[in-house]
């Protein structure tokens, strides 16, 4: 039997993804905006309280009362810009856009390459949570990686133009920046590769997984 998951956003490339890798494993996703509905994104500290935040205010628009509501926050934290942007993703992206995170690095270039790959070093961060009609579920997922020189184009959406994800290892585990590992994009950005392989390496991959598990214990299965 397919479980009915209302995922509760306005961004379609998210919509995509969960649905992409919540399928196979038996959960239908459908996005929701409920009509003539106002949700609103509070400015918070961490995502979680945003996640919790959006749960609070969407729970009582379910279609019904079986299915399942999911919200995700997620964000892109630069080391070197102490977490920049971090809860602040969605307004920098609207101002700054993609371009002007590279501009904000290039201030802070190094000719050494090793202090330049610090500089560079960042990681996505999400927090998907799940109302199961009772209670709040929350799984997160962190990719880690770097940002590139430069914006690529083609697929995806939001930062993955100028983010690298660190290669993984045999687990699936992603390795120190600069190591090589069995799965690589070989320094392409999230952008410049297909849906399928950003899944394997995606923030967002392993904060569904991290609910999917919580959820089926809870279920006792
Ligand atoms: P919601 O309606 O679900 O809130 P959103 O696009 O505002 O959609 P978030 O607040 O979770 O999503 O994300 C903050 C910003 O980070 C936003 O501009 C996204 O485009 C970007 N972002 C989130 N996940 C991303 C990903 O996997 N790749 C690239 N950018 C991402």
């Amino acid at each position: 039997m397919t479980t009915k998951i209302w995922f509760l956003t306005g961004n379609h490339g998210k919509v995509a993804e969960a649905q992409h890798h919540l399928r196979p494993l038996g959960y239908e996703v459908i996005q929701l905006m409920p009509d003539g509905v106002t949700i609103t994104e509070p400015q918070a500290d961490t995502l979680r309280e945003v996640a919790l935040s959006k749960i609070e205010q969407a729970k009582h628009h379910l279609p019904s009362e079986d299915d399942l509501l999911l919200v995700e926050d997620a964000g892109l934290f630069v080391d070197a810009l102490d977490d920049f942007p971090g809860v602040y993703s969605s307004f920098v992206l609207r101002t700054l856009q993609c371009s002007g995170i590279l501009r904000l690095l290039n201030h802070l270039i190094s000719e050494d390459p090793v202090q330049s790959a610090k500089v560079r070093s960042a990681r996505f961060e999400a927090v998907a949570a799940l109302w199961d009609g009772s209670e709040v579920i929350f799984g997160q997922g962190v990719c880690p990686g770097s940002i590139a020189y430069q914006v690529t184009e083609g697929e995806g959406f939001g930062f993955d133009p100028i983010f690298i994800p660190s290669d993984l290892d045999e687990f699936g585990e992603p390795l120190e920046p600069g190591n090589y590992g069995v799965l690589s994009t070989h320094g392409a950005t999230f952008g410049a590769v297909g849906q399928e392989i950003k899944e394997a390496f995606s923030h967002r991959t392993r904060a569904l997984d991290d609910l999917i598990r919580q959820l089926k214990a809870n279920q006792g299965q």
